[in-house]
């Protein structure tokens, strides 16, 4: 009885968060018998009346509830709270590891307040009423409570849900989420992280494939995140029911989040992946094109596809087999009548150039003839019930059981399935409805039970993560059977931390202007909540795309990290020569432009793996102290060099571009361009705006059907003058194992600088692995002078010639420290 029995406690005026009406009804005692009972309110933490410190952990204690507060690193402050006093046993699958690696952080205890400070951030735990806060070492408050920790008893699942309210300041803008497909900016809006299979999802439609509960604030140029580590179904709002409020509840779990400091987004975003972890570096391969449909078979069907591409000349590196190629939709079988001797078609295919993928789904079919089912079956990897059933749900195979890819003994023998298509070539693998996704019923119920590395839980706690440990599984297990190569992998669906393992998509778009729109700000939020490599269905996945419109995806596409084409089953035919002229050549030009650029790419995603910088970086990023940027969407900087913003209608003939501050090189013509404003730029179908940054070295690699169809002779760096000196970044390896975390790389860093009469470019290297081409050959833009002198590590180059565009080409050694051009 003790638990029915109302709080006695009052009811703070005005709670920040009210669930829908419809909600509410449900939370009645509308079957107790006991007459005037009050219905469930929430509770809310009181005052703080005791502090305990273990290590690096603080415990404040209001007399029931308990707060721990965690320092993790100078910048980041992790805060939980159970509501009885009694904290689940730590275990995430986002932040596999908690470093913490804080030097000095002492607790400050006045009437007023207990703080914990570090050398730059100040937890303030308020003693009248418990609220939280945290201020930098100026005293700017970056995050407050707005009312204090509360929670809600959620009868139907035992347990409660838990809320955190903050501050929302009027000009204050709000970023990430993962996959949302809406608006850059969050703010005003609310969202419910509940992975779901959303086919030919709407602008705007809540939730999507992904559950990444970090966002980062903004405001007045100062920014903060919170990474809110619940796999429960999370909400969040950012002031849309109340203007002056910010608040994330969860369904069950804890409330448990991590305040992440900045000032700078930049910041916010790296000390996220110091949290989470970021991507691996990818084999070399995977960021060239990539072709997809559902599907291509029968064999003759694929292997003339990859001869499309050869006798086009169109540069590719993936192709990839959709469900059909399986017997019935059995994931690790062969349908033989299509695909006699895959091992055969996988092999003609490297040798032309080609990697294969193939699809994996969760459903495993229930088929005692099946060699996948009868092992899981007899060991008993299938999810069940809460009344010990197996849970069954239809998807493409039929009657299906799903593996519980949170027990890691699944997890390890999923791992080994792939044993026979590793064998015959197989070099990426592909995992789609893993939400999970069940026809009709749309996921597992909640009630089906998760082995949780030992943790224990329902579905509602997860489902979030499902999709990810199934691919982690996916992933783990390729990387063994590899042996030292890098896998390729994609999944639909993830959590925070996915990035570990692998690529996404943004999952069933539409062959419209709106989701080429679309696509480009979920690609850009992707970017920034920490999954790096991410891509959209070019050309739209249902529906129809005219010549235009899929030009002006791949020319978008060009610019993703990911870049794949991919269409449904009932559309026409998709390929990049599909639409005749002009429409075949402009594809082909930016798909060569795409394999040009691919050792930028290939850097930017090193300053990513082991930095933690995102790939895509919106404008807002570049300029957070600048307010209209906060709105700007459309364009933004691919590394932190080329800026591109994709022509996102149709006809347009020529669009408005905004270019942060500084210098910026035309792309099409070096012609340079102030930045800090808009400008009117031309957009005919041949190109997009694409700008590069003053004081930039972009490596170039010639043309090339596939990665590593020649050997690279030289490697062309694009150098662009600068008065104020400036930074680039030039990796390079073998493309293709983990040599990388043994130093086996190279890591070059050029700087850029010019005096108006004359300009230097030096040159560092760091790192084990040389290059066997031994030139560079530099093409330099530009140049506010006529240059008639070239001295390069102390000698004279006299080779050199200055084009008619003043571009000034020469070649010098790759090895180079200095080079002066006068
Ligand atoms: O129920 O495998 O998002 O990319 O082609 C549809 C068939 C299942 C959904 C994926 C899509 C894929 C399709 N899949």
């Amino acid at each position: 009885m003790e638990e029915n029995i109302p709080s006695t406690e009052p009811i703070p005026e005005s709670p920040a968060v009210k669930l829908t009406e419809q909600e509410e009804e449900v939370f009645q005692h509308i079957n107790n018998p006991v007459l005037g009972l009050k219905p469930i309110v929430k509770k809310y933490l009181g005052t703080p009346k005791s502090v305990e410190q273990k290590e690096n952990k603080f415990f404040f204690s209001d007399g029931e509830a308990t707060v721990e507060v965690t320092v993790v690193t100078d910048e980041i402050i992790k805060v939980r709270m159970a509501p009885h006093g009694v904290f689940l046993e730590e275990f995430s699958y986002a932040v596999p590891k908690l470093n913490t690696k804080v030097s000095v952080f002492h607790l400050h205890d006045n009437a007023d307040e207990y703080r914990i400070s570090t050398n730059t951030v100040n937890c303030h735990i308020n003693k009248a009423d418990f609220f939280i806060s945290f201020s930098d070492s100026q005293n700017h408050v970056t995050s407050a409570d707005a009312v204090q920790m509360h929670w809600e008893e959620n009868v139907k699942f035992g347990g409660y849900y838990v809320f955190g309210t903050k501050v929302c300041h009027s000009k204050e803008a709000f970023f990430g989420l993962g996959d949302k497909p809406t608006d850059l900016n969050l703010r005003g809006k609310r969202f419910v992280n509940w992975n779901t299979d959303a086919y030919s999802f709407a602008w705007n439609q809540d939730p999507i494939y992904r559950s990444i509960p970090f966002y980062i604030s903004l405001n007045e140029g100062i920014s903060h995140g919170i990474f809110f580590d619940n796999t429960f179904k999370a909400h969040f709002d950012f002031g849309a029911e109340d203007r002056s409020k910010t608040s994330f509840w969860a369904d069950g779990g804890e409330l448990q989040y991590y305040y992440i400091h900045g000032p700078n987004m930049m910041d916010v975003v790296k000390r996220y992946h110091l949290l989470t972890g970021t991507h691996p570096m990818p084999p070399l391969w995977a960021l060239g094109y990539h072709q997809c449909r559902w599907s291509y078979y029968p064999e003759s069907k694929v292997m003339k596809v990859a001869k499309g591409f050869r006798e086009n000349q169109i540069p590719c590196d993936g192709i990839y087999l959709d469900i059909d190629y399986m017997d019935g939709y059995r994931c690790f079988t062969w349908n033989r009548k299509y695909f006699p001797d895959p091992k055969k078609m996988i092999k003609e295919l490297a040798a032309d150039g080609f990697k294969t993928v193939v699809i994996i789904d969760p459903g495993i079919r229930v088929d005692d003839n099946y060699s996948v089912f009868k092992e899981g079956k007899a060991k008993r990897y299938f999810c069940r019930r809460s009344d010990d059933y197996f849970m069954e749900g239809h998807v493409w195979p039929g009657r299906c059981q799903f593996p519980d890819f949170t027990n890691p003994e699944v997890r390890e023998w999923w791992g080994t399935l792939f044993d026979e298509l590793v064998q015959i070539g197989v070099a990426g693998v592909w995992n789609d409805m893993n939400e999970p996704a069940v026809f009709g019923a749309g996921t597992f119920p909640d009630d089906v039970r998760h082995q949780y590395d030992g943790y224990r839980g329902s579905h509602r706690k997860a489902h979030n993560i499902y999709g990810m440990q199934m691919v982690r599984a996916t992933y783990e297990g390729m990387r063994k059977l590899m042996k030292n190569k890098r896998p390729f992998t994609i999944t639909r669906a993830g959590y925070s931390g996915v990035q570990r393992f692998t690529s996404v998509w943004t999952g069933d778009n539409v062959a419209s202007w709106e989701h080429l729109r679309l696509g480009n700000v979920q690609c850009q939020r992707l970017s920034m909540s920490g999954i790096p490599f991410c891509g959209t269905d070019i050309g739209g996945f249902s529906g129809e795309p005219d010549g235009e419109l899929f030009t002006r995806w791949i020319q978008m596409g060009t610019f993703s990290p990911f870049m794949r084409a991919h269409s449904a089953g009932d559309t026409k035919e998709r390929e990049p020569w599909s639409f005749g002229e002009p429409f075949t050549a402009i594809n082909r030009k930016f798909i060569e432009l795409r394999y040009k650029l691919i050792p930028y790419l290939y850097s930017t995603f090193w300053e990513h793996h082991r930095y933690g910088f995102p790939i895509l970086r919106p404008v807002v990023m570049q300029e957070q102290e600048e307010i209209n940027n906060q709105a700007r969407q459309d364009e933004f900087t691919y590394g932190d060099k080329i800026l591109v913003c994709p022509v996102m209608e149709p006809g347009q003939k020529s669009r408005l571009v905004y270019l942060p501050k500084g210098n910026w090189y035309y792309y099409w013509d070096n012609e340079m361009v102030e930045g800090g404003r808009e400008v009117e730029v031309a957009t005919p179908l041949e190109t997009i705006p694409l700008f590069v940054k003053a004081g930039s070295v972009i490596p170039e690699y010639p043309v090339m059907q596939y990665v590593g169809e020649k050997e690279i002779e030289e490697v062309q760096l694009n150098v662009y003058y600068s008065d104020l000196p400036a930074n680039s970044f030039f990796f390079e390896d073998y493309g293709e194992t983990f040599a990388y975390e043994q130093d086996i790389y190279s890591e070059k860093k050029f700087v850029v600088s010019g005096k108006g009469t004359s300009m230097t470019i030096l040159q560092s290297m760091e790192g084990l692995y040389t290059p066997r081409y031994d030139n560079y050959a530099f093409s330099v833009a530009g140049l506010p002078f006529k240059p008639v002198k070239i001295i390069a590590d102390g000698k004279e180059v006299t080779e050199f010639t200055y084009t008619e565009q003043k571009v000034l080409e020469f070649k010098f050694t790759k090895t180079f420290k200095h080079i002066e051009v006068m």
